[in-house]
């Protein structure tokens, strides 16, 4: 069994796949987790594991891995039970098209209301100078104009209520693939509800009816079989306002 080293932040959407994932796995890791608003993220010796300066990042046997959706496809290689890819080619690749799905359309969706709530009160008390300072440790051009609307130009409520429509358009997608099948992708469940599932409990609690039996009774169905699954717990996947478990540490 390699040695995990886990970088992440307890809200981070794409951390909580990655949490989810290895839960599933069995593989305990040593946590550090990431405090986004002390810019931990963007400091020298973080970006020397992950030059995007993005968590989460995983060192595996001293080395790091980053991309969410790439570490879990290793993860299912390097690990293979319980299987979370399916042999049938065809499958696999729509797997893969609806996990660049919640990355490229979901993650900016819900990262709208995420950082309105928790990085724009920081934000908007910069000075010009701090905002400079912290600008220029920003690794991508694309972060740095995320981090300059918190703090010059915040998202307005159509941009939220835009954001939150994406949002739904995904559950819209896991209630179809859910009521063909049980799952997003086929019968059985594999890395692409393990995509979805930060994202759907982020939903429930900006906008709870759009994932409710009454609206959408198989993504409902889908949500409490996932809750259910043991491995659930153990990805603690708490409120957006709660901060995770600082005193979490891994079993073996
Ligand atoms: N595609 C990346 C996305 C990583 C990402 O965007 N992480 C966010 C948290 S969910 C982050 O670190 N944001 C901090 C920032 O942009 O300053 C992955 O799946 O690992």
């Amino acid at each position: 069994m390699s040695e995990f080293v886990l970088y992440h932040g307890w809200t981070s959407s794409a951390s909580r796949k990655l949490r989810l994932c290895m839960a599933e796995k069995g593989l305990d890791y040593e946590s550090k987790p990431i405090d986004i608003l002390s810019f931990e993220h963007h400091s020298d010796w973080f970006k020397k594991l992950n030059p995007s300066g993005k968590v989460p990042a995983l060192l595996i046997d001293g080395v790091p891995f980053v991309e969410s959706n790439l570490i879990n496809e290793y993860l299912d290689e390097t690990y293979p039970e319980p299987p979370l890819m399916p042999k049938d080619a065809r499958q696999r690749f729509e797997i893969r098209l609806f996990s660049l799905y919640i990355d490229d359309t979901c993650l900016p969706a819900v990262q709208k209301h995420n950082w309105m709530r928790r990085m724009r009160p920081v934000a908007e008390k910069w000075s010009d100078q701090e905002l400079e300072a912290r600008l220029a440790a920003v690794p991508t051009e694309e972060r740095r104009k995320v981090w300059y609307k918190m703090a010059r130009d915040p998202y307005t409520d159509e941009d939220l209520q835009s954001a939150l429509n994406v949002l739904i358009g995904m559950a819209e997608r896991i209630e179809q693939g859910a009521a063909r099948d049980g799952w997003i992708v086929g019968k059985s469940y594999s890395l692409a509800d393990i995509a979805a599932v930060p994202y759907v409990r982020r939903l429930e609690e900006i906008a709870p009816d759009e994932v409710s039996a009454k609206n959408r009774p198989a993504l409902a169905d889908w949500w409490a079989r996932i809750q259910a699954r043991p491995a659930y717990p153990k990805a603690l996947i708490g409120g957006y306002d709660e901060q995770g478990d600082p005193a979490y540490k891994p079993a073996g």
